[in-house]
């Protein structure tokens, strides 16, 4: 089994005490930091497809989820670099109703490593919240929303909605993503663009930024 094999293995089957470890084999063996994030995310797949056949539980999910975001942390300091801030602040975060972080915290991550100050407001994130922090920050441009559930595209819509109620859609442009996300959506919603992971998240965010 390779070194990627192993750390898909360890994600899938949520293997918390090793995961850290096979991260670092990994690297050591020549992988990139970007074939490991794709090694972790395929496994994720992997776990939700097991989920929907009845193969696997909340938990069990909790688990694999667990043991990818402490993969992500030993990749983080070599994926982020020192133009933090070059392109300004970046707000990011779930939309309401909607839990899932794992996908959002890569986003942010690969956002910040291309020059942004990323504000990060979480899941579950009213599109209130939203409004408040963009007024909070006049100095920033990009709004990311985060929706990996099809229950939540409607909390994605609410939002980019209540950002242009407010009398803020000339100040920030409005990126959107997540699994059940398509280009077509966004553009039905309003918002400015759509991206399917997390590094071209991150070059959509120069684009609209620039
Ligand atoms: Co949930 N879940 N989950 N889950 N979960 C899915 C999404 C699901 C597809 C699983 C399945 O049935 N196959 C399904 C949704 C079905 C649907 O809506 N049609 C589902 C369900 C049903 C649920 C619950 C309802 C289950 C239940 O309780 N009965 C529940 C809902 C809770 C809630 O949110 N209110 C639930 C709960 C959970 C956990 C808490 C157990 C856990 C989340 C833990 C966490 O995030 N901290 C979880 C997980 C882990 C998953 C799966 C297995 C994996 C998601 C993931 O992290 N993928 C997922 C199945 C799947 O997606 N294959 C599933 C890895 C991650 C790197 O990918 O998030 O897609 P992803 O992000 C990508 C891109 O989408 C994109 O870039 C990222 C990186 O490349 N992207 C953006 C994401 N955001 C972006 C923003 C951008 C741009 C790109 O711009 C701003």
């Amino acid at each position: 089994m390779s070194a990627l094999q192993e750390v898909a293995r360890l994600v899938e089957a949520g293997r918390l005490k090793k995961i850290e470890n096979a991260v670092r084999g990994a690297l050591d063996a020549g992988a990139s930091p970007e074939d490991i994030l794709n090694a972790m995310t395929g496994a994720m797949d992997v776990v939700g497809e097991r989920f929907q056949r009845g193969e696997l539980f909340v938990p069990e999910i909790l688990v694999s989820a667990r043991a990818m975001q402490k993969g992500v942390a030993v990749l983080r300091p070599l994926l982020t670099g020192n133009a933090a801030g070059k392109y300004g602040k970046f707000i990011i975060g779930t939309v309401a109703g909607d839990m899932h972080d794992i996908g959002k915290n890569l986003v942010a991550l690969m956002v910040e490593s291309a020059g942004f100050e990323v504000i990060d407001l979480g899941v579950d994130v009213s599109a209130e919240q939203f409004v408040a922090a963009i007024r909070e920050n006049p100095d920033c441009h990009v709004v990311g929303l985060s929706a990996l559930l099809t229950t939540t595209m409607e909390s994605m819509r609410a939002t980019v909605a209540a950002i242009g109620e407010a009398g803020l859609r000339d100040q920030v442009r409005v990126m959107v993503g997540g699994a059940p996300i398509t280009a077509e959506f966004a553009s039905d919603i309003g918002a400015d663009g759509y991206s399917p992971d997390a590094a071209a998240a991150a070059v959509l965010a120069q684009q609209l930024a620039s």
